[in-house]
């Protein structure tokens, strides 16, 4: 079998080595790798969700699977109630000395609050000897310096270099911008102290002002620095510079800069934030962040993918500065020799038969009682989930269980059990969800006159109440997400019959996808879409559980 494929995948990419991006479809941001041996480590940012900081593993950098998170535990991350694209910012992922660290900072608001000050959060590292064990993430070394995307360099003497992005000290207090700049300082991995003053080495005066997910290499004689900028929408870019001195420079800018910028014709936008690893044959390639948006016939819409991770050949010049993608835009169908077309699969279902959740479950947040209101053992064969205070609109932990959206077409499903009986509180369903403030759901949910409703409540409209014939039978909730919409249906499971569901689906109404990509009011929106199950009792814990049998997608 493994034969069979590794010569089907040998013949096709002798034909044209083509590769498809984004090699990470699904809300996929600031993606960083790192290479030991033959296995390739990648890790993306989490933002309000959790656990957080995904590790994905690949043996050819197409095929990556999740195998883990680095922050699983409250003493990692506690996220409370942050603004949509709060959380936890571009990861870095090295590897030194046998051991994997991981470096980033939690964000809980990222507007500036009074006074224009914004609350900087300090960055920290966790390490592990063993990558494949989320359990042996150590507890977070808080670094001194504050800032975001935080990246470790280890250099031959052995000194280690923390660089980050924060404003401007001495700032014009009348500039138009950000003035984010890239500050590096040696610091000490046992303690997160800082060693030596924080050097600014990359301000930029492109766009908004922002110089950011920086990482620091070294190859042959030069230290490289590459930093993203111009902001992560349609400005975004990815510069370079070098220096033969060190970490703090000084640093000679390429002269190509920006290396890597599409324009908002390309059907690939928003190019940035890359980073490098060389394989074992000596070839250079990068991840780096991007979107698909979607074209109408007024414009493009914002993917409700948010970003995703994309992968492109890297090579070099004889002046010693790197190429992407052999200087064309990077683009969804891309070529490096030895790569292959890989159709991400699109069938995927959890039929909580097993005592853990399938990888890729996330809550929102970090949930205070998870142990106690969620069961995968209560009722054997279901996901039993009591209904917290919490509706999805609460910047709080809901208690929901979300995946990410991966294809632009198809169908969400799950199997209820719900009898909430006269408690028009409880509610219980299935949602698609971007944020707090947009999120559409369908869900069973109780009446005062003891008959139970189907409740449809778009992101942007009122809610949408329907009787349903029967006061016990399990309820199939379909999500059809399709480009420009999503919509939302229902079916009966005669005689309460687990893993029912096929033939007479009720739509009860769609929402436009222009409403689900629709910026929040506040904060920002970094994450893609979510698929998710919920359960509520507004204000309350519910008394009566509700139970999924499977969630599925088709
Ligand atoms: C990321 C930073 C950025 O850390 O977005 O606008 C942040 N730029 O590089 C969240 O992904």
């Amino acid at each position: 079998m493994f034969h069979q494929q590794a010569l089907r995948r040998l013949s096709r990419s002798a034909i044209d080595e083509t590769f498809i991006n984004p090699v990470l479809p699904g809300f996929n941001p600031d993606p960083s790798f790192v290479r030991v041996g033959r296995d390739y480590f990648l890790t993306t940012s989490s933002f309000e969700y959790t656990p957080g900081a995904p590790i994905y593993h690949s043996t050819d950098l197409i095929q990556w699977t999740l195998i883990g998170h680095a922050l699983t535990r409250k003493s990692q991350l506690d996220i409370k109630a942050p603004e949509p694209g709060g959380g936890v910012w571009a990861c870095t992922l090295r590897h030194h000395d046998g051991c994997f660290y991981l470096t980033t900072c939690v964000w809980d608001k990222y507007r500036p609050q009074a006074s224009e000050e914004r609350a900087w959060p300090r960055g920290f590292y966790v390490k592990t000897k063993d990558i494949w064990d989320s359990d042996s993430w150590s507890d977070p070394v808080y670094f001194d310096q504050p800032g975001f995307d935080q990246d470790l360099f280890w250099d031959t003497d052995g000194k280690v270099y923390l660089s980050t992005t924060h404003q401007k000290v001495n700032r014009d207090p009348d500039s138009k911008l950000k003035n984010f700049a890239v500050h590096v300082c040696e610091v000490d991995m046992e303690t997160g102290n800082s060693l030596s003053k924080a050097t600014l080495i990359r301000e930029s005066t492109v766009g908004n002002g922002v110089s950011e997910g920086s990482h620091i290499f070294k190859k042959g004689d030069y230290y490289y620095l590459f930093t993203a900028e111009g902001g992560t929408e349609d400005g975004h870019s990815e510069c370079v510079f070098r220096s033969k001195t060190g970490p703090l420079g000084p640093w000679e800018e390429c002269p190509q800069n920006p290396v890597l910028r599409n324009t908002t014709d390309e059907e690939v936008q928003n190019v940035g934030h890359c980073d490098l690893i060389e394989d074992v044959d000596g070839r250079w390639f990068a991840v780096c962040l991007a979107v698909r948006p979607i074209k109408t016939d007024s414009g493009w819409l914002p993917s409700n993918f948010g970003r995703e991770t994309f992968l492109q050949l890297v090579t070099w010049t004889e002046d010693g500065w790197p190429r992407f993608n052999a200087g064309k835009p990077l683009a969804i169908k891309c070529t490096a020799r030895g790569l292959y077309v890989y159709d991400q699969p699109k069938r995927w279902r959890d039929n909580f038969e097993s005592s853990q959740l399938q990888p890729g479950w996330y809550r929102k947040n970090t949930p205070l009682k998870a142990h106690a209101d969620s069961s995968l053992t209560e009722r054997a064969g279901y996901l039993r989930l009591y209904g917290g205070p919490y509706k999805l609109t609460s910047p709080a932990s809901p208690t929901a269980l979300f995946r990410k959206q991966l294809h632009r077409q198809c169908v969400w499903k799950t199997q209820l059990s719900f009898q909430p009986g006269s408690s028009s509180n409880a509610e219980a369903g299935t949602c698609i969800y971007m944020n707090y403030f947009t999120c559409s759901s369908i869900g069973v949910r109780g009446h005062a006159d003891g008959r139970r409703r189907i409740h449809f409540t778009p992101a942007d409209a009122d809610a949408i109440s329907v009787e349903l014939e029967t006061n016990d039978a399990d309820v199939v909730l379909f999500i059809e997400c399709q480009e420009m919409h999503y919509r939302f249906g229902f079916e009966e499971a005669a005689g309460g019959d687990k893993r029912g569901g096929s033939a007479r689906i009720k739509w009860v109404g769609e929402i436009a996808m222009s409403a689900m990509v629709a910026e929040p009011p506040i904060g920002m929106q970094f994450t893609g879409m979510m698929l998710g199950l919920y359960a509520f009792a507004d204000m309350q814990r519910s008394l009566v559980p509700a139970d999924f049998a499977f969630a599925e997608v088709m």
